[in-house]
């Protein structure tokens, strides 16, 4: 859970001088720190107006305290080692000891103070993307404010002035620092408890990376070429599964600050997007959907009922983007007869692989990989290989889950019956209608 740590070194006192007296280092938060990678419990109001607070896929939302009427947050930007996977380890810059950084968290109408301590190596900023904020509150280094030095501590102070779904990054060295996983969601709930309350509320955001199998660190100047496509720095199957009470109203938050568009898709539902990070869609302006385009640099949130129990994939319909790194660069060789291809390429290469004949079904395949990269195509259900990677997880609607049970609910038992399921038929050629032939006859 979360661990406490002092930070007030001297650097950090020597920062905090740079807040020109208006808040004084004595009374700067301390900095909660996490150190897991699956979903932490929601974080429940413990004042001021009530909300159904969020979960954050593979992360946390981050506690605050309040100061008068102020509510006062600490994010501490410093390298991070992030989990894309088992087997996978990827040095990072984040926020609080994770990349993404938590969940912040508050109400229309608050008044928040988010002290930022910078622990990396060059300088850094906030920019708190879509949201109404002054403008020398909006963190565009040497635009709104001098970069925050490293060893410093730099205060925003602003109203949340409206509710709905927003995103922070620097503005400061972007390129590097969004590419080394500098990013988090803001969440600010409706002063109104019941303006379009949902039962359950996920969050996440999605970046991307190019990380060579074998290695540790990102390319940071790659604009295209990404490998590993991750939501909140996870990636299938290391993604969390949104578990989900039949008949509950779900809503998923879901940000993008990499550099291609995600076209998201829900299976088993129809569901309509009621905000963006300029704010809520009128209902009269919502229409049916089972895709939502997530464009670069924007929050799409869906609200969905989840009144079809089962296992429902969840993911990007790009399909490069549902595959991890290692293996992308096997050639096509569906139709080549691989008897003598396989031979000549073991001599060359005793750990290569080629492309099947067939295809690229992989799921029973074992290859040997090098350490730290994760196989293409992976993960395991109960009914065999699954075969993804990257962006896709799993809503998992079940009928017997508490209110605030987030745990994983395991695979869906599917009632006797409801599987698609073999039949015996003869091992020929199916009979086919031949063209020109009289028309096919149907029996009534
Ligand atoms: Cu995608």
């Amino acid at each position: 859970m979360f661990s406490r740590r002092g930070f007030l070194g001297s650097a950090a006192l020597a920062g905090a001088s740079a807040i020109q007296g208006r808040v004084q280092a004595a009374s700067i938060p301390e900095a909660p720190t996490m150190d897991k990678v699956v979903m932490q419990p929601p974080l429940h109001p413990i004042s001021g107006p009530d909300y159904r607070p969020v979960v954050t896929l593979n992360g946390w939302s981050l506690p605050f305290r309040m100061n008068g009427d102020w509510k006062e947050f600490h994010l501490v930007a410093e390298p991070v080692v992030r989990e894309f996977a088992e087997g996978m380890k990827v040095n990072l810059w984040g926020y609080n000891g994770q990349s993404p950084g938590p969940t912040i968290e508050a109400v229309e109408g608050d008044k928040v103070r988010i002290f930022v301590t910078n622990r990396l190596p060059e300088y850094t900023t906030v920019h708190w993307h879509g949201m109404i904020v002054p403008s020398g509150m909006d963190g565009v280094g040497g635009l709104n404010q001098p970069h925050i030095e490293p060893g410093r501590t730099f205060v925003y102070e602003f109203e949340m002035k409206k509710s709905g779904t927003f995103m922070y990054h620097p503005h400061s060295d972007e390129m590097v620092q969004m590419a080394m996983g500098m990013m988090g969601m803001v969440v600010v709930h409706p002063r109104d408890p019941n303006f379009r309350p949902v039962d359950r509320d996920f969050v996440f955001v999605m970046s991307t990376y190019r990380v060579d199998p074998g290695t540790y660190l990102p390319h940071v100047n790659e604009m295209t070429d990404f490998n590993m496509w991750t939501w909140n720095a996870r990636v299938f199957p290391g993604i969390d599964p949104l578990p989900v009470r039949l008949g509950d109203k779900v809503r998923v938050r879901m940000g993008n600050l990499s550099m291609t568009n995600h076209p998201i898709h829900l299976h088993g539902h129809s569901f309509a997007v009621t905000c963006t990070d300029g704010g809520w869609v009128p209902e009269s302006a919502q229409y049916p959907e089972t895709t939502t385009d997530v464009p670069v640099g924007a929050v799409r949130v869906l609200d969905v009922l989840a009144d079809n129990p089962g296992d429902w994939a969840f993911h990007c319909h790009k399909s490069h983007h549902t595959m991890n790194a290692m293996g992308h660069d096997v050639r096509n060789l569906i139709g080549v007869s691989r008897k003598d291809l396989a031979k000549a390429v073991g001599k060359l290469a005793p750990d290569g692989m080629a492309m099947g004949s067939t295809g690229m079904a992989m799921g029973n395949m074992e290859m040997p990989a090098p350490d730290n990269t994760l196989p293409m195509m992976t993960g395991t259900g109960q009914f065999g290989p699954i075969e993804m990677g990257g962006m896709f997880t799993v809503m998992k609607i079940r009928e017997d889950l508490a209110r605030d049970d987030y745990r994983d609910p395991g695979p869906y038992k599917f009632p006797q019956g409801t599987v698609a399921y073999e039949v015996a038929a003869p091992a020929t050629e199916p009979a086919r209608h031949k063209p020109g032939s009289p028309p096919m006859k149907h029996k009534m």
